[in-house]
């Protein structure tokens, strides 16, 4: 049974042909586990870091939001680290629990009010204190996670308004289009 949609727009920065952006998406019965990780700087050793992110939270997708942040830090030394958010959602909870490390952006437009935060640190460098985020989900509540390729100008209830639509593919392309970088990798993810 699909619980929820998703659109994406992954693109790497003009001119190059990998991205040092990286997602997940692993959905469950019980939950739905969602990962954006953007490798520090671009090209292949980015990609590199993303993609090893990724791996490790592929493999420990099951466990707490905390320890797999932790897991990654481990994995990640030798790379050039990456900033990246883990955001779970039970079904058979009905939460939202959001763990972030470094810049990637999140917006949310839900019934109960839900404002996670990212703390500074690079994973794989320095890794903060973390600090784990539970909010209440109700179906039908509208995520978007993006990577710094998306200006810090996007505003997802005015461009809800102004695109009009209800569809998660054209809004992330809307988004995309809208405020999407040329000059680094582009990743957003809208999921409801
Ligand atoms: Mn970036």
């Amino acid at each position: 049974m699909r619980r929820m949609e998703f659109g994406i727009v992954h693109r790497p920065k003009l001119g190059r042909h990998i991205s040092g952006d990286a997602y997940l998406i692993k959905e469950g019965e019980e939950a739905t586990l969602i990962c954006l990780a953007d490798g520090l700087g671009s090209g292949e050793k980015a990609a590199e870091a993303a993609q090893t992110a990724i791996r490790c939270v592929e493999v420990n997708s099951a466990l707490p939001l905390s320890d797999i942040m932790t897991r990654c830090h481990r994995a990640l030394k030798g790379t050039r680290g990456a900033v990246m958010a883990l955001m779970r959602i039970s079904f058979t909870q009905s939460t939202m629990t959001f763990v972030g490390v470094g810049n990637i952006g999140i917006h949310v437009r839900s019934t109960a009010p839900i404002k996670p935060i990212s703390r500074n640190g690079i994973v794989g460098y320095r890794l903060p204190h973390l600090r784990e985020f539970t909010f209440p989900y109700t179906p039908g509540d509208l995520f978007v996670l993006h990577t710094d390729g998306i200006s810090n100008r996007f505003i997802l209830d005015s461009t809800i308004w102004m695109t009009g639509t209800q569809d998660v593919q054209i809004l992330a392309d809307d988004i995309a289009r809208n405020f999407g970088k040329e000059d680094d990798d582009v990743t957003v993810l809208v999921a409801r």
